[in-house]
């Protein structure tokens, strides 16, 4: 990872990332379940997208309580995915067609079942007790009130001996302390492990959270998000943790890391960015994930006014500067579909889908698209909470009913903000599940896969699969869009996002009405040549209609 940040010139700014959910994406052997000879098969399909950096999400072996972010062993692949010869076969395939590998590494917490942990709770004189944080209970109770993510309290009780364990997320994945040494270098270790053999980067889960605030005082009343910005993240000691992880295994290689967690504000994106810092290469800023969300977080979803998503982007592109980088996606594994919560998956969802990738690929940071985007794949609708498999969805189901919600209520708010609705099976055919198995999927695949699937969208000549590979090679063409200034051309306008990317190589206009309305707008460039719209050219340039994106270069 050299650090060439700011201006200069780098293969992991101007790709383009595709992250694959192994669970959902293929399955090869017919156990209802992705895998690794399936993400092989596929291979040649993702290199047809024009995309460069495959991101996976965790395949290491893991009791699977929060879908592999709970990790008891890092060197190992999960049976139900492979073996190792399978990894090492994938890791070659994909290098032979000029991709590259991204792993997710999971280093907060680990799974309660990592024999660190067994150890761990063995004993308060055991050697890897100070692997995790223990401590003595206060009358009766936990050491202090913190809610966790998934519901309930961050501290479990341990009867062995006679100790509470903290845990951000789940009770069975327990926080590793990264104040012990030891604790540190294992990671090293790992990360070089994985780096020797030829992965060309990690995402770094909830890098936000690896540092405590050892006092743990008690919070009274704070929401999650409170919690994440007071006490949870950015702890007192994250950037000396994050640059020793770096001194000591990450700089000696070419390879990206992009880090993920809450609360990595504006204000100290390039704390983490920053070319000099020596920490990552970019972020993923989550608070676009987390800005319709209201007190009660992810279950108590609002509604998002237009304006919110420019001044993201325009907010994030100034902070950053040409010091830090980000990567600029609009869901992953953990939000709602792009096109369902950012667009219209109904009356114009192909419109509103090609906009948003549109605006993917246009903006200035290094373009995330989750499996499915690339085909417009939607939230779904399972009606009842047998079918739903996410432990936060479930957690939530519980806690809900417990205080009196209606089941209905319940599940319309899991229906629009739960996280089952970006895992379920990437759609290949009209066949059964989808054609992601011939098996029972361990999820319900999206019933619309009857007619929205990656066959039908081959076959289509005005297909969202086609618009995305056009925008692909677009991106590719034209160096301005990986390192033109960004400047928003029309902050106040409530729903027509216009901006401009600029720089010697090339001058460009994108315009997006991200609006179910026909919307009047006259454009500020006169010199222009439309190059790219997910509309057929009209008679009337200065009306956009619903959803309409234009992309015109300026001479
Ligand atoms: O979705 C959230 C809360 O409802 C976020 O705070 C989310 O937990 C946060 O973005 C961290 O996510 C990552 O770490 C989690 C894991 O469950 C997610 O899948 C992962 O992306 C714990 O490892
Ligand atoms: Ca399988």
């Amino acid at each position: 990872m050299k650090q060439t940040h700011g201006s200069s010139e780098t293969w992991w700014k101007e790709g383009i990332i595709y992250q694959i959910y192994p669970q959902s994406f293929y399955d090869s052997n017919g156990d209802g379940i992705g895998d690794l000879q399936g993400i092989i098969q596929k291979l040649d399909y993702i290199k047809s997208l024009g995309v460069d950096i495959i991101w996976l999400n965790p395949i290491y072996d893991s009791p699977l309580d929060d879908n592999g972010y709970d990790i008891s062993d890092y060197r190992a692949i999960n049976p139900i995915y492979g073996t190792m010869d399978d990894f090492d076969e994938m890791l070659e395939e994909i290098h032979k067609r000029g991709l590259r590998l991204l792993m997710d590494l999971v280093v907060n917490h680990s799974s309660d079942e990592h024999d660190w942990f067994k150890e761990s709770r063995k004993s308060k004189d055991n050697p890897y007790r100070d692997y995790y944080y223990w401590r003595g209970g206060k009358s009766e109770g936990p050491p202090n009130n913190w809610p966790a993510v998934f519901g309930g309290t961050v501290w479990e009780y341990d009867n062995a001996t006679d100790e509470y364990y903290l845990h951000y997320f789940s009770k069975k994945q327990p926080d590793l302390n990264w104040e012990n040494p030891k604790l540190r270098q294992e990671i090293v270790d790992i990360i070089r492990w994985w780096l020797d053999k030829g992965i060309d980067g990690f995402r770094l889960d909830v890098i936000s959270m690896i540092s405590k605030h050892l006092d743990f005082p008690k919070a009274d009343g704070a929401t999650l998000g409170e919690m994440f910005t007071q006490y949870y993240c950015n702890g007192p000691r994250v950037h000396e943790f994050v640059q020793e992880m770096y001194e000591k295994s990450l700089k000696d290689y070419d390879v990206m890391t992009v880090g993920e967690g809450p609360a990595i504000t504006k204000e100290i994106g390039n704390d983490y960015t920053g070319q000099n810092r020596g920490e990552l290469n970019m972020i993923f800023p989550l608070d676009l994930m987390f800005a319709d969300w209201g007190p009660d977080g992810r279950f108590d979803p609002g509604s998002l006014d237009r304006r919110h998503i420019k001044r993201y982007f325009r907010e994030w592109n100034d902070a950053l500067g040409d010091d830090g980088w980000m990567s600029v996606f609009l869901d992953n594994h953990d939000f709602p579909r792009m096109v369902s919560r950012f667009g219209n998956d109904t009356t114009y969802r192909t419109e509103s889908a090609k906009l948003l990738l549109t605006m993917l690929l246009t903006l200035r940071g290094t373009p995330s698209i989750h499996y499915g985007s690339e085909i417009g794949m939607t939230n779904v609708k399972l009606g009842s909470i047998d079918r739903y498999k996410d432990i936060e969805s479930l957690n939530f189901y519980k806690v809900a009913i417990g205080k009196g919600m209606t089941d209905a209520e319940a599940i319309r708010r899991i229906e629009i903000s739960g996280r089952d609705n970006v895992r379920t099976p990437m759609q290949w055919n009209d066949s059964t599940h989808g054609g992601f198995t011939t098996g029972k999927p361990w999820l319900e695949s999206n019933p619309n896969h009857e007619s929205l699937n990656v066959e039908n969208e081959e076959s289509a000549n005005n297909g969202i699969l086609a618009f995305f590979r056009q925008m692909t090679a677009f991106r590719k063409a034209n160096k301005a869009m990986s390192y033109g200034v960004f400047t928003d051309l029309d902050p106040e306008h409530p729903h027509v996002f216009q901006y401009e990317r600029k720089d010697v190589n090339g001058w460009f206009v994108v315009v997006l009405n991200m609006s179910d309305k026909i919307t009047p707008y006259e454009l500020s460039e006169s010199k222009r040549q439309l190059l790219i719209s997910n509309y057929t050219p009209g008679s009337n340039a200065d009306e956009l209609r619903p959803w309409e994106a234009r992309i015109y270069s300026i001479s």
